[in-house]
């Protein structure tokens, strides 16, 4: 059987005592079913790169150093300062610069010649996430021939957004030295296939040719999911620790509750003004709600990020300094992660998951939020039109983040909502997310790229995937 190559930025080695990572979950079926190579960044910055390699079980684990200035080009320049906010539709926040675009093709670079050196002819390679966008058409420049699929983890945007990036004719065309590219919703599938008829008059037919004439470039929907039964057990437990307890005991009301990164795709700051007007116009519920929102520091070397984080920080002290009494705060704003045992247990306990990211690719924590629920007395699940969980989550309150209005609407909505449309609600969720379980994601991916047999097999996403009306 071929092994399986897994490429992406950050490499979750398995250690002790090490809570997994976003991606190591949504692998664990992968890295459980095949041999797996891992290769990525080990995390460390130095001089003179170096290279290890750790093996668990069956799988291997290659990681490799950047230099100091890789690390800001490549990571914080062209990554996190050009595609993330286009990709999340801020064009308004791109830096572009040609040196960071040379330090990102460097590091794919770098990353080509660490796998061209480890494959054999008939392993497949699994490219993750936005760092990686030209893998493939660097490993064809080596004279790989391997099976190559990408997956993006956040959306794509239109064409009319791409276009603006200065050298999006040559990065976006280089998906097309993939053999399948994988995305978390249709509409992110629709921008490419659109981008591809617009700017390369490529017929938008699902089986697109592009690259040497001898491959096929496929386009595919897979979204990601979660454990969800695991999860489940874990917060029916994780719910009556000390932890969750206390803070239920410290609270005179329910608790409504916000999980993510500090990121401004996350729509923190709009959330705050919301829950703002929502508190302006209940008096009634004061003291019957408390808001938490947990929220680790990330990417703080970006300008943008560190201040968010005061201005989130001035939002919070804000809406605490006007509306709090000696017995009571509205919110509760906490910088610090939680283990995944913590954050089931919370959401269990929380009357309102309120997650409204201005653009997500799929989000996470929407899917926890509605797994860790009992059912006999589910919360509420408030969520972004914008986040890709929105096109399976249809009985969620789905709301625009931009109408603070409407967000503070949904808050009073889902304070008030009876017993009965709540576990309505939570069974149309709770089987969308059997239907979609993370422990089939990675083998509807492999399947679709062909790991495994002569020929890619069909993908039903793509026989239900019409191209939107007005592409040639
Ligand atoms: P992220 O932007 O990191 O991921 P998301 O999917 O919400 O976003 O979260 C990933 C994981 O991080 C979740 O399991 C969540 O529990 C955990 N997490 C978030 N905030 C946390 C906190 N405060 N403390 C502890 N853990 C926290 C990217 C894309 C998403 C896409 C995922 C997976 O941006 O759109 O859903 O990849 O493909």
């Amino acid at each position: 059987m071929a092994r399986v190559f897994i490429i992406s930025n950050r490499v979750a080695v398995p250690k002790a005592g090490l809570q997994p990572g976003g991606l190591e979950v949504a692998l664990k079926a992968t890295l459980k079913k095949h041999t797996c190579v891992w290769l990525g960044w080990s995390g460390e910055l130095s001089d003179l790169p170096r290279t290890q390699t750790f093996t668990a079980g069956r799988n291997s684990y290659v990681v490799t150093d950047l230099g100091a200035e890789d690390f800001e080009e490549y990571y914080n320049g062209f990554a996190n300062r050009v595609l993330w906010p286009i990709f999340h539709y801020r064009l308004d926040l791109a830096e572009f610069s040609r040196r960071d675009l040379s330090g990102y093709l460097r590091v794919n670079n770098q990353f080509a010649e660490e796998l061209t050196k480890r494959l054999r002819p008939d392993d497949v390679v699994w490219v993750h996430d936005y760092h990686l966008i030209p893998l493939a058409k660097a490993l064809r420049e080596r004279g790989v021939r391997n099976r190559i699929g990408f997956f993006l983890h956040i959306p794509l945007p239109p064409p009319e957004i791409l276009a603006a990036m200065p050298n999006h004719d040559t990065l976006i065309p280089a998906l097309g030295d993939y053999d399948l590219v994988g995305f978390q919703t249709d509409g992110d599938a629709a921008n490419f296939a659109r981008y591809l008829a617009r700017e390369l008059g490529t017929p938008a037919h699902m089986s697109m040719r592009l690259g040497d004439g001898e491959r096929a470039m496929r386009i595919g929907t897979f979204p990601v999911g979660i454990e969800t039964a695991e999860f489940h057990r874990m917060a029916g437990r994780s719910v009556r620790t000390q932890l969750v307890q206390q803070v239920l005991k410290s609270i005179p009301g329910a608790l409504m509750i916000g999980v993510d990164r500090l990121d401004y795709s996350k729509g923190i700051p709009a959330r705050l003004e919301a829950y703002e007007r929502f508190l302006s116009a209940h008096p009634e519920l004061h003291d019957k709600i408390t808001y938490l929102q947990i929220t680790p520091k990330s990417r703080s070397q970006i300008k943008e990020y560190s201040e968010m984080a005061e201005s989130v920080n001035a939002l919070a002290g804000r809406i605490n300094g006007t509306y709090s009494s000696v017995t009571w705060a509205p919110v509760r704003y906490v910088n610090r992660p939680y283990s995944r045992t913590a954050l089931a247990g919370l959401y269990r306990a929380a009357k309102v998951g309120l997650v409204t990211p201005m653009r997500d690719g799929m989000n996470l924590v929407a899917k926890e939020f509605v797994a860790a629920q009992d059912e006999e007395d589910p919360g509420v699940l408030i969520l972004s039109r914008f986040a890709g969980a929105a096109s399976e989550f249809g009985s969620a309150l789905l709301v625009n983040p931009y109408d603070p209005d409407a967000v503070g609407g949904a808050i009073a909505r889902a304070m008030m909502m009876p017993l009965d449309e709540r576990r309505r609600r939570h069974a149309d969720l709770y089987a969308a997310l059997l239907r979609n379980d993370i422990a089939d994601w990675g083998d509807k991916f492999l399947v679709a790229l062909g790991a495994g047999s002569d020929k890619p097999r069909a993908i039903d996403a793509l026989q239900d995937f019409v191209p939107p009306a007005g592409i040639a």
